[in-house]
């Protein structure tokens, strides 16, 4: 007997509703698990309907990363190709001078990098890094670029020490959700990560703080992961988005890869649930390909890390990503100035 069409019909469309505020007594993880498991279209839908009410202008950030003392890290967080204890082919080697700081910031701000961020492979900083880093992020913030450093755990005074020098964000993620940080790193807590948050915020730096996905995770580390980020009393000022990006020689080499769509229901979770964050498409971009990368913009992403080289993995061509932002008729973000030509010449 033939099949009529409605029996084959696939529900398309559902009920629209209302943008989600922030539930009373903040997000549960079932809150977000019912978020994630909306139908792809509806979900990136109220996450471009969030992101339009907050950020008229539409713009993306433009973030250049560098990697200032590469390797040798003690820690043994099972995603990354700096852990000493890992084969991966990273030697670890001393800190980069000032001048060769200096002339990489320069490169990223000729190039329409607003955001510059430094990064160390250390568990936490002694005092005399920070006496360095300090000498960096003054020279950088001289450059007019907005400042960024991570650099594992902070004490109090270590974080009012980079403040005054200058630094405007301190990227330090949760990475996943508590119940699977033991199986991903076990040579810290997750309580040491909170608290290195809340030293940060306390000396009057900017938050940024997001996490991995595709590390092996259940569908509910993910809410979780989103649960505690938008529960931080207040949700960070910027959300990375990590793809894993597998690296030889790490434990998470082999993980199975996150299906590209629930990468994007992640974008869309956390805008609709941080609705005033800058919520970056980050590491793992070349395994996403365009038209992934344009639906997250759809989804809500408003920053990418922008330049050749993540720290020590690659990252899309500059000059690509300039011009898939002009064929999406994106444009970048210029922190420093108020004029809407905003992204290099070429773009
Ligand atoms: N050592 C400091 C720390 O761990 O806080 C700062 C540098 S660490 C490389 C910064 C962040 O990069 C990590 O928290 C993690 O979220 C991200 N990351 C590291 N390796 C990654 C990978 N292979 N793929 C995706 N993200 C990664
Ligand atoms: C973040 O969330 N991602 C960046 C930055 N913060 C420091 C790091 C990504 C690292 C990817 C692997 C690598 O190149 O080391
Ligand atoms: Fe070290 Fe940071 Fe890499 Fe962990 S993520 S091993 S703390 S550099």
């Amino acid at each position: 007997m033939p099949t009529t069409q409605a029996t084959h019909a696939v529900q398309l469309h559902t009920r629209p509703r209302p943008p989600q505020a922030l539930p009373e007594g903040g997000w549960t993880v079932q809150a977000v698990q019912d978020l994630l498991d909306r139908p792809l279209l509806d979900l990136v839908h109220e996450a471009q309907t969030v992101h339009r009410a907050h950020w008229p202008d539409a713009s993306i950030e433009l973030a250049t990363l560098l990697s200032v003392k590469t390797g040798g890290c003690p820690e043994n967080c099972g995603y990354c190709p700096q852990a000493a204890e890992f084969d991966t082919g990273v030697k670890a080697q001393k800190m980069l001078e000032v001048d060769e700081v200096l002339r990489n910031a320069q490169a990223a701000r000729d190039a329409g990098a607003t955001r510059f961020c430094m990064g160390a492979a250390w568990r936490a900083p002694k005092d005399r890094d920070i006496e360095k880093m300090a000498e960096l992020i003054a020279a950088v913030k001289g450059l007019g670029l907005e400042t960024c450093a991570t650099l594992g755990m902070l004490e109090a005074h270590q974080a009012r020490a980079l403040k005054e020098a200058g630094l405007d964000y301190y990227n330090h993620n949760l990475d996943t959700a508590p119940e699977y940080y033991q199986d991903v790193v076990s040579t810290r807590q997750y309580q040491d990560r909170l608290e290195t948050l809340e030293n940060v915020r306390a000396a009057g730096v900017k938050v940024c703080c997001g996490g991995i996905v595709g590390m092996g995770e259940a569908p509910v580390h993910r809410a979780g992961l989103i649960a505690q980020l938008a529960n931080l009393g207040p949700y960070p000022d910027s959300v990375p988005i990590n793809s894993l990006v597998r690296v030889p020689g790490t434990p998470l080499a082999d993980s199975e890869p996150i299906d590209p769509f629930d990468f994007v229901r992640v974008i869309a979770v956390a805008r609709i649930t941080m609705p005033k964050a800058r919520v970056r498409l980050s590491a793992g971009r070349q395994q996403l390909g365009e038209a992934v990368q344009a639906l997250c913009f759809m989804a809500g992403a408003n920053s990418i890390f922008y330049g050749d080289k993540l720290l020590v993995t690659g990252n899309p061509d500059a000059q690509a990503d300039v011009q898939l932002l002009a064929r999406l008729g994106l444009r970048g973000y210029q922190a420093t100035t108020s004029v809407d030509d905003t992204l290099p010449a070429t773009a």
